[in-house]
């Protein structure tokens, strides 16, 4: 493989064009008209415009991507996440083209597209899952009686849900019946697929995902867990690895179970495995997230293993060059997303221009985005800015270093979720490591990012004053410098 495509954009374009790079592969990017002006289209060896701003005129338009590709000479596509990076079809039609996807089979991607499918594909391979129904219930009299077995809470899923979507929680048994309808017409209206199933309501769960890496000769390894707990309405917020609660014992038996998930599938390339971890720390498969994931940063940080470069090996048939006992954990590594949304306004997204944007450096910092200083946010896709990445000896230097590049982080002209992330950090729950999902949910409410406002104001009119007190006369010069009336405080603030 001597060139690639990405049909991706931003941040994650970025990221696996710098392998591509280092590997001597030359890249060829596609980009909407909103991406005109993009750092990843300035970057790529070759951009090709595809299509107006809307991802569906644009990122989302599969034959058109495989068309340039084709055009452009690349033997390979990178899909990233998002937009085509788990669509089956596309999948099909990258390899009926005569060209590779950098990705597992679309067949892998059905299946774990589908729960009760990625269910009925695990059933033996001594996987824990929770218990409830492994088939979509047709029988509502019969899955009634499972549920009284099961025992309340219950949850209804749709079998062709994800991110959240299409659950229902069951409190009571005489409200069973009437959930269920509502559940069942939900998914048809939101996925063209009705068929739900139960489980048994797991409380307070903690979300911890298995890495794992498989080739074409039959080799499949884990890199370990990332811990995924602390999200908002489904959204991840804050992710590290490892976890502050798996055992050494635990964390091998999660291993080889997603291992096992994985050989389940017969996949190839790279793979995230979803587990809840309960309180007893029980746990139980979930779902296979058949791509890289935004999060895949941590583990890079504590594996030293370059995940997007194991892909393109794997995709050209190499064989992995390390197996399990090669494998060890190295210091701690937390990510935290940053997003252009207003945590004391219920996470509106905030677009705009990005008048200050000045990013954190030292030891043990990674930033990985798209942007910037000048360059707007275009509305029409994820509102994600930068994975802040850090990487410490231990937990708690990761943690300080990401108070510290949060600090240090200087983004102006749009609100970002980095106060509501040093918030998190800060939180005696996730500083002991005693949190579950929800964390926010819990804990967070926009006055505790208020309360420190009054103090910021305090301590800029006292700054103000003294320096003003020291620099007699120089006042106005330094005024002169910032320019526009805008103050010094003013621009750094975030
Ligand atoms: C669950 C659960 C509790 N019990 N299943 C949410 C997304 C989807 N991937 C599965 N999810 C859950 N499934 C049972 N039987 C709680 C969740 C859940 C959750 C899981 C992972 C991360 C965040 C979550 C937030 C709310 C609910």
């Amino acid at each position: 493989m001597k060139k690639i495509l990405i049909a991706n954009r931003g941040e994650i374009a970025l990221r696996i064009m710098r392998t591509a790079k280092e590997m001597g592969i030359a890249t060829v990017a596609v980009y909407s008209e909103a991406d005109r002006n993009a750092l990843f289209v300035r970057f790529a060896d070759e951009a090709i415009l595809i299509g107006p701003a809307p991802s569906n005129q644009s990122y989302l338009k599969g034959e058109k991507i495989i068309e340039v590709a084709k055009k452009t000479g690349a033997e390979g596509i990178h899909p990233g996440y998002g937009f085509l990076s788990e669509n089956a079809d596309f999948a099909r039609k990258v390899s009926d083209a005569g060209l590779t996807l950098i990705g597992p089979s679309p067949e892998a991607m059905e299946v774990m597209g589908s729960k009760l499918a990625a269910k009925a594909a695990v059933k033996d391979y001594n996987i824990p899952l929770v218990p409830g129904t492994d088939e979509a219930v047709t029988d509502i009299d019969e899955a009634e009686k499972i549920a009284t077995e099961i025992g309340y809470p219950i949850l209804v899923k749709a079998s062709a849900g994800g991110g959240g979507k299409g659950m229902r929680i069951v409190e009571k048994e005489k409200d069973f019946r009437d959930q269920m309808d509502r559940a069942v017409s939900e998914a048809v209206s939101a996925f063209g697929d009705g068929s739900v199933f139960i489980e048994r309501y797991v409380g307070s769960p903690r979300h911890i995902e298995i890495q794992i890496l498989a080739d074409t000769h039959g080799n499949t390894v884990y890199l370990f867990e990332r811990e995924c707990s602390i999200q908002r309405r489904h959204q991840k917020v804050i992710e590290e690895a490892p976890s502050a609660v798996l055992t050494p014992e635990l964390r091998k038996e999660m291993g080889e179970a997603a291992v096992r998930v994985a050989q389940a599938c017969n996949y190839v390339g790279a793979g995230t495995v979803e587990f809840l971890l309960d309180e007893k720390h029980n746990f139980y498969f979930l779902e296979m997230n058949t791509r890289l994931q935004v999060e895949h940063p941590v583990t890079e940080q504590i594996t030293g293993i370059d995940l997007v470069a194991e892909q393109i090996k794997i995709a050209r048939g190499e064989k992995l060059s390390f197996g399990q006992e090669d494998l060890s954990i190295q210091g701690h590594s937390i990510e935290v997303r940053v997003y252009a949304e207003d945590p004391t306004n219920d996470f509106l997204p905030d677009i705009g221009r990005l008048n200050t944007y000045v990013r954190p450096q030292g030891p043990g910092i990674r930033v990985d985005d798209g942007f910037e200083e000048g360059m707007n946010i275009p509305i029409h896709y994820d509102p994600m800015i930068a994975k802040l990445v850090t990487y410490g000896k231990d937990r708690e230097e990761a943690r300080k270093r990401m108070i510290r590049a949060i600090d240090e982080y200087q983004i102006d002209g749009v609100e970002t979720t980095l106060s509501f992330c040093k918030f998190a950090l800060d939180h005696e729950a996730f500083v002991s490591g005693n949190f579950d999902t929800h964390f926010v949910k819990l804990h967070f409410t926009p006055d505790v990012l208020k309360d420190s406002r009054p103090d910021e104001e305090k301590i800029a009119a006292w700054l103000g004053v003294n320096i003003l007190k020291s620099q007699k006369g120089k006042a106005e010069l330094v005024g002169e410098q910032q320019g526009n009336g805008v103050s010094a405080w003013k621009k750094n603030r975030r």
